[in-house]
């Protein structure tokens, strides 16, 4: 209940209540820490206040499109004068244009390229960077990625090289920030029913694959990211840093499927 007792928190990626980001902050909050959160833009503002209504009181709610270095600065000047340190990070944020993952990954044209690299991974060295001046007592950053960054997952394409740079951006945030006890870590989560993955044609039929094929016979449930979330964010992890934890039902350690 209370391993995060007196944390605080910034939640980067809550677009609706099937948000990955949303099943760590319950948690994060579940377990004690007070948190603030960022949304994209106007488009989401109404959904991520009423969800985050049921938090009470005094939520510091800000809008970050990563793409902005300016709204970057502006939320760590915000936390800064609201808060005064920081203590968790989490990165929950991906994007790539719709078509780059339908095609062939040859195809793949420079701004889409661009873009999902901006997005997806350049964010996380972006935000770390913001963050880690407050991290004043030490901190956990946590981000989100898939096995696409290691193996081929058909039409994933340049979100899989995004992920690859994302997780090798992790292992450098790693190592810059250990000797201010900040660590950074992933989390590859198994496919998950949210808004990113909804209208990726084949989408149910990975999830019918992963309930077939993987160890534990079953698709990850939403609170076992929120348990992980909150044990990376905590002192039961304080020794691991720069790694890539799976939560996937076991699907990684396959090889014949
Ligand atoms: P989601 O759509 O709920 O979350 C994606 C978030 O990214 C949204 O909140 C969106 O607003 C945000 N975002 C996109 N572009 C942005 C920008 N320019 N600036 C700021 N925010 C931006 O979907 P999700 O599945 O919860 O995705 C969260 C993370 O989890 C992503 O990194 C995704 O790659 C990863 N992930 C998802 C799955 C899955 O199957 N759904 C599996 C493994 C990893
Ligand atoms: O990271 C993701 C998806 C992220 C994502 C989703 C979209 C959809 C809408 C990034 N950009 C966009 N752009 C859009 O326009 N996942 C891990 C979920 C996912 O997406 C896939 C997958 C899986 C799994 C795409 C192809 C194949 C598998």
């Amino acid at each position: 209940m209370s391993t995060l007792k007196g944390k605080i928190g910034l939640v980067a990626g809550v677009a609706n209540k099937r948000s990955i980001a949303w099943a760590i902050a319950k948690a994060w909050k579940d377990a004690g820490a007070k948190l603030i959160f960022t949304y994209q833009g106007e488009r989401l503002k109404d959904n991520v206040e009423q969800l985050v209504g049921t938090f009470g009181e005094d939520t510091l709610m800000l809008p970050c499109d990563v793409s902005s270095d300016q709204q970057i600065d502006q939320v760590f000047a915000q936390i800064k004068e609201k808060h005064g340190k920081l203590d968790l990070l989490l990165h929950s944020i991906a994007f790539a244009p719709k078509d780059a993952l339908e095609g062939d990954f040859l195809s793949t044209s420079r701004e889409a390229f661009r873009v999902a690299h901006d997005v997806s991974a350049y964010s996380l060295v972006a935000l770390s960077r913001g963050a880690a001046p407050l991290m004043t007592d030490g901190g956990s950053i946590v981000a989100m990625s898939y096995y696409g960054a290691e193996k081929v997952v058909p039409h994933y394409n340049v979100m899989g090289v995004a992920k690859a740079s994302l997780e090798a951006s992790t292992r450098y945030l790693a190592y810059d920030l250990g000797p201010k006890k900040i660590r950074v870590n992933c989390i590859s989560a198994g496919p998950m029913n949210t808004l990113a993955a909804r209208g990726i044609s084949g989408f149910g039929a990975m999830l019918k694959h992963y309930e077939a094929n993987s160890p534990l016979k079953r698709n990850v449930l939403p609170e076992e990211l929120g348990a992980t979330g909150t044990f990376l964010a905590s002192e039961g992890s304080a020794s691991i840093t720069g790694q890539v934890l799976y939560v996937d039902s076991g699907y990684q350690i396959m090889g014949m499927y």
